[in-house]
């Protein structure tokens, strides 16, 4: 190997590049989150059919999103992008307590997953903007939360909406996965 190579691959190795996988029930605000991290305009966003990948610079680091359709016949064709995946971003609605059973379960399968063994999670607690909004410890019951225990992970509360939050989720991942 030459001297550029060598250089080359010793750059590869620092790359302050992350890819993340985005999930979570339809309507959770996936897409809402991630226009919201991009500072683009979240007025119009619609139900994703397929999927959306966006590139964005936050503390530093390159996060190269892909978030995928949450609905139940786009859900078999999550397992398509778990490959290389760095950082999982589960999204809940928290107001939606009638689904939650459906997410915790949904989030379960994920963490079954051979691809994603050991894959941190960070829990995007979405829409606390709503009055009715469940906080953490209704979540960690209502989603089975504390039976993860094979692998670091943490929920965050936020709002696409008015943005709270978001950064302090961007924050965990940066502090806990080595880039
Ligand atoms: N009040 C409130 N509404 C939100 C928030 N985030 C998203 N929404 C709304 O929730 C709805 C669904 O948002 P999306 O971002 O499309 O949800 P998604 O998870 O991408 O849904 P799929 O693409 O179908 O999987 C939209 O009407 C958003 O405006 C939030 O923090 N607060
Ligand atoms: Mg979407």
């Amino acid at each position: 190997m030459g001297l550029l190579d060598l250089i080359r691959k010793m750059k590869q190795k620092n790359k302050k590049e992350l890819r993340i996988l985005l999930l979570g029930l339809d309507n959770a605000g996936k897409t809402t989150i991630l226009k919201s991290l991009a500072s683009e305009d979240i007025s119009h966003v619609t139900p994703t059919q397929g999927f959306n990948i966006k590139s964005v610079q936050s503390q530093g680091i390159l996060l190269n999103v892909w978030d995928i359709g949450g609905q139940k016949t786009i859900r078999s064709y999550w397992r398509n992008y778990f490959e290389n995946t760095d950082v999982l971003i589960y999204v809940i609605d928290s107001a939606d307590r009638a689904r939650f059973e459906e997410s915790g379960m949904q989030l379960a399968e994920l963490l079954e997953e051979e691809k994603l063994i050991g894959t941190p999670v960070l829990i995007f607690a979405n829409k606390q903007d709503l009055l009715h909004a469940a906080k953490s410890s209704e979540l960690m019951e209502g989603l089975n939360l504390n039976s993860i225990k094979d692998r670091a992970w943490q929920i965050q509360m936020c709002s696409a909406i008015s943005g709270e939050g978001l950064s302090n989720g961007m924050e965990w991942i940066r502090k806990n996965i080595k880039t």
